[in-house]
């Protein structure tokens, strides 16, 4: 008998506005091409709609997957906002003990564990963008696990022939035209009654030309003088942070450098606002982050322009108790809109700006600040912050015509 599923509400946490990225530096292909996302999707059904949407049988939905994935050679597991991060241990487990490939869009980075074999990369418009189309196209099944177009903005979730597995309508209470909603831990845990399909052992090759390429992305140099390579920032940092550390970023070419590379290892640790919304989020997100996970270490990875609209709330993060990093990367510009301007033919228009004094900012605020180009050096500074359960302000020199090489 079928069992009725009450489509349960998203996660109010993860809920956003759509993404309107007017800014959007890639180059495009057809499938891939950048859209102003209040262009509603083809192929939806709308609110109301969506209320009665059909509920699938857990088990049976299960065995669809199962036969789905016993023909593919190349399947790709695409997870977004609309998975509770309550399911986190069942989808780990079922991505890594059947070895799929998986993919993330970045509101649930660290839903699976990033430095895990099977982990492809971060869909939905950060850097290396234009490789993960590339892999969304080398797929022959994908499988849209929770996978929320809110976070994406290009047109390739209309495009692409995706088999959803919502358990919830979408942002905005869309549906695709024939889902059934389906409750995630039921669905999963049928799958992991199930062996996995004969083929499992040659997926993750089919991928590994795409991880080999976004690994090879982050190495580098830096094309400027006394500038770190953004790669090696986040390489730094990662080497010194434990699993469990919360990331919070910023808005601009810094977060797509995060949203990317970082390596998220566990659910809820990394936290970034939707699409280009407003700058100055990371320093805020990190004192929430502080007062609510106390235990862990935080770091804000922000860039200088939104570092200059609040470093003031240093201070509140001093008298509220909240300690945590600030990594700013500091290329004294708004870099990632001259970056689109660049890419329009534009000559740069209000996007460059002086040297502002990180350190001086940090210390006025009674927080400790350092500069270096060294990556040695950050990564001291901030393993013995967080030794310390102190606050600690790195600026960064870096250059803008760096990212150019990671978009
Ligand atoms: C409040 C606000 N103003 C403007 C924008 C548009 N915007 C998006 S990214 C960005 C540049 C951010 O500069 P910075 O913080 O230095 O980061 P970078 O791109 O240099 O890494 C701007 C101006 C925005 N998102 N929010
Ligand atoms: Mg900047």
């Amino acid at each position: 008998m079928m069992k009725a599923v009450n489509p349960k509400p998203v996660n109010p946490t993860a809920v956003n506005t759509k993404a309107v990225n007017t800014t959007a530096v890639k180059t495009t292909a057809v499938k891939t091409k950048t859209v102003e996302m209040d262009t509603q999707p083809t192929g939806r059904v709308l609110n109301g709609e969506a209320a009665r949407a059909r509920p699938a049988d857990a088990r049976e939905k299960a065995r669809e997957v199962v036969g789905l994935l016993a023909k593919a050679k190349r399947p790709l597991v695409l997870i977004g906002l609309g998975i509770d991060p309550a399911n986190a241990t069942r989808i780990r487990r079922w991505v890594n003990e059947w070895d799929v490939p998986v993919a993330v869009t970045p509101k649930v980075k660290g839903i699976v564990d990033e430095t895990a074999g099977n982990f492809v990369g971060v869909v939905g418009g950060m850097a290396a963008d234009g490789l993960m189309c590339q892999a969304l196209e080398a797929a022959d099944l994908l499988i849209g696990f929770g996978l929320d177009p809110v976070e994406i903005d290009k047109t390739w979730h209309a495009e692409l022939p995706i088999h959803w597995v919502l358990e919830a309508p979408n942002v905005g209470g869309i549906v695709p035209a024939g889902t059934e909603l389906v409750d995630h831990a039921q669905i999963l845990d049928a799958l992991l009654g199930d062996p996995p399909p004969s083929a499992c052992s040659m997926w993750r090759a089919a991928f590994r030309e795409f991880q080999q390429r976004r690994g090879e992305m982050l190495d580098g140099r830096s094309g400027g003088w006394d500038t770190m390579w953004p790669g090696d920032i986040v390489h730094a940092l990662a080497a010194v942070l434990p699993p469990d550390a919360i990331v919070t970023t910023d808005v601009g070419s810094h977060k797509y450098l995060f949203g990317q590379f970082w390596p998220s290892r566990q659910p809820e640790t990394f936290w970034m606002s939707n699409g280009l919304s407003g700058m100055a989020y990371g320093l805020s997100a990190a004192i929430g982050a502080k007062l609510a996970r106390p235990d862990v270490p935080v770091l804000a990875a922000v860039g200088d322009g939104g570092f200059s609209m609040n470093a003031q709330e240093l201070e509140t993060a001093e008298r509220v108790g909240a300690p945590f990093v600030t990594v700013v990367l500091e290329d004294c510009s708004y870099s990632l809109i001259k970056l689109a301007q660049e890419g329009r033919h534009l000559d740069p228009y209000g996007t460059d700006f002086r040297p502002i004094d990180t350190v001086k900012m940090a210390e006025a605020c009674g927080v400790d600040g350092l500069r270096t180009s060294n990556p040695d050096e950050l990564a001291a500074a901030a393993r013995r912050a967080v030794e310390r359960g102190r606050s600690l302000v790195i600026g960064v020199p870096v250059s803008y015509e760096d990212y150019r090489r990671l978009f």
